[in-house]
């Protein structure tokens, strides 16, 4: 090739790289007038609930961040459900501890965690991540700075938990097993219609547990995962396994890799089996499960052992609850 050949290569190739990037802005531009179907999931039986919530604030084109919380508000004050919010059970000493966190398109964050006396922890996750240079704050800390955003502060054990708690203390057997009665934690995932993510996990994490102990679901990468350029996932189950394989992150992580949010999700729950079995722990008393939702609105959710159900909101439709596949029999 005579040099000045290849100059022109370069030369066109300099003109086309010149020109690429405003050809890609001009197309973005354009997705951006596309109009984008908005999709809410959420974990349990519950998210019916609270992605038809989530999907009012979507069809009227508000934000997958503000519709999502708006879903899992309602879980959170529902003090019949007893594993998120108002009603959640209290740890072993006789405190309702709350924990939370969000994540929106553009890797924004906030957490809180152990905290006492405030119903909803995810707005309180978001305030964190809106209103400090922070991205977490916990336990006593927390509630203060609740305080101090206006929070209403109230008691969060509802007679329902008192019983079971006292009942529970007249044996005070210290086994935290995880099975589907007792790990109702909220993940919820919202695509909006101008194709932003955003997610927001919120509990009151195992019941009975020891004072000071905070699981996975106010932790960003583990509870929770938002690449607004690829997806989103969160995780309910048993938090110290979660935790272990910094499981959202490697659901979302997977996805990036080019895998569905359906295999995504089995990949994570396969990660987990792998790990008990190379430590050779007990996998009887545990389940664990994922939801994901990518950047295209696909869906996709797995778990441990069977039991499992998330909800899916899509356009104009009633959610849907799905049982979800597991990876043991039973
Ligand atoms: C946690 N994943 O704290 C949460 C909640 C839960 O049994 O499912 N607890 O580990």
């Amino acid at each position: 090739m005579k040099r000045s050949d290849f100059l022109k290569i370069v030369g066109g190739g300099a003109a086309m790289t010149a020109i690429l990037p405003s050809t890609l802005r001009a197309k973005d531009a354009a997705r951006s007038n596309e109009y984008i179907e908005p999709v809410s999931i959420a974990t349990w039986r519950f998210g019916l609930e609270t992605t038809a919530e989530a999907m009012k604030v979507l069809r009227a084109g508000g934000s997958a961040l503000d519709a999502t919380e708006a879903g899992v508000k309602l879980c959170e004050a529902d003090p019949k459900e007893r594993s998120v919010g108002l009603g959640g059970r209290p740890d072993r000493d006789g405190f309702v501890t709350l924990d939370s966190c969000c994540m929106d398109h553009l890797g924004n964050i906030g957490s809180v965690a152990a905290v006492e006396n405030v119903v909803h922890v995810s707005s309180l996750a978001r305030a964190v991540m809106e209103k400090t240079p922070h991205v977490m704050l916990v336990g006593e800390g927390a509630r203060q700075f609740a305080q101090e955003m206006g929070f209403p502060l109230q008691d969060l054990m509802v007679p329902d938990s008192k019983r079971e708690w006292e009942k529970w203390r007249e044996k005070s057997d210290y086994q935290p097993i995880v099975n589907i009665e007792n790990h109702d934690t909220i993940g919820q995932l919202s695509l909006d219609e101008q194709g932003r993510l955003a997610g927001i996990c919120t509990t009151s994490g195992m019941a009975f547990k020891m004072r000071g102990r905070v699981g996975d679901s106010p932790i960003i990468g583990a509870g929770l995962y938002v690449d607004g350029a690829i997806g989103a996932a969160t995780a309910t189950g048993h938090g110290e396994e979660v935790i272990r394989v910094v499981g959202s992150y490697r659901v979302v992580s997977e996805m990036e890799r080019g895998f569905s949010p359906q295999v995504a999700c089995e990949r994570a729950v396969q990660k987990i089996y792998e790990f008990f079995e190379r430590r050779q722990a007990g996998i009887q008393d545990t389940q664990i499960g994922f939801i994901a939702l990518d950047k295209r609105g696909r869906t996709g959710a797995y778990a441990l052992r069977p039991g499992f159900q998330y909800a899916v909101a899509r356009g104009g439709e009633d959610p849907e609850l799905i049982d979800v596949q597991a990876l043991l029999k039973s």
